[in-house]
């Protein structure tokens, strides 16, 4: 059976699920549904109740949020697992996930509050938050990334998936200017495959 994927080209999270797919070996499996989750007839909820994407229908189950995607997708791999198993290398990552998909979380609500609300209704202060939470946990991503690597695991694909939305949607916060480990890990990490395959668009 293959592994359906409900899928919006300019979702980081999709992104995300899609990136470690191919990295896991397992992107001839997916069958992408292209989905939008916005639209007033949108047949999402018949998947996931709470209407979002990513959402990957399999024979074990459907699975709701990027991070059980990809935990599910690394349990059906023969390689080198993305979420290692053992704790010295398991918790770095996993820490890493966190704040590279809060970078993610803050910069989506940023874009659904400047884009999907009415103007007059546009809250400045909601995105000046989101935008603090973005560059507070870009420093500490740029403290800590002498010890990335240039592998690929589910706190890189995520960090990598962070960054491309960011230049993507939301090019005016400048993420490199005075970041310049993380610019160059980015420059190396978004020539991938990978990435290159998965670039975000309307
Ligand atoms: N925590 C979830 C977030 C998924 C999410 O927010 N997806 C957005 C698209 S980028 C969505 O479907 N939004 C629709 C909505 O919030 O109703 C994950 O990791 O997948």
């Amino acid at each position: 059976m293959p592994l359906t994927l409900r899928y919006s080209p300019a979702s980081p999270f999709v992104r995300k699920v899609l990136v470690f797919a191919d990295e896991a070996g397992l992107a001839d499996r997916i069958e992408r549904v292209a989905t939008d989750v916005w639209a007033p007839d949108t047949d999402i909820f018949r998947d996931n109740p709470l209407g979002k994407v990513p959402t990957l229908v399999s024979e074990d189950g459907t699975f709701v949020g990027s991070l059980l995607c990809c935990e599910y997708l690394d349990s059906l791999q023969a390689g080198r697992r993305l979420i290692p198993s053992a704790p010295a290398e398991r918790w770095p990552v996993l820490r890493r996930h966190a704040l590279a998909d809060g970078i993610i979380e803050a910069a989506v609500a940023y874009v659904v509050e400047q884009l999907r609300r009415p103007p007059a209704f546009v809250h400045q202060g909601f995105l000046d938050r989101q935008a603090d939470k973005i560059r507070r946990a870009l420093d500490a991503l740029e403290a800590q990334a002498g010890a990335f690597g240039q592998g690929a695991d589910l706190a890189t694909v995520t960090l990598g998936c962070a960054l491309g939305y960011l230049d993507f949607r939301l090019p005016a916060l400048d993420w490199r200017r005075a970041r310049p480990a993380l610019t160059h890990w980015e420059a190396d990490f978004g020539a991938r495959s990978s990435m290159v395959a998965t670039r975000p668009h309307l």
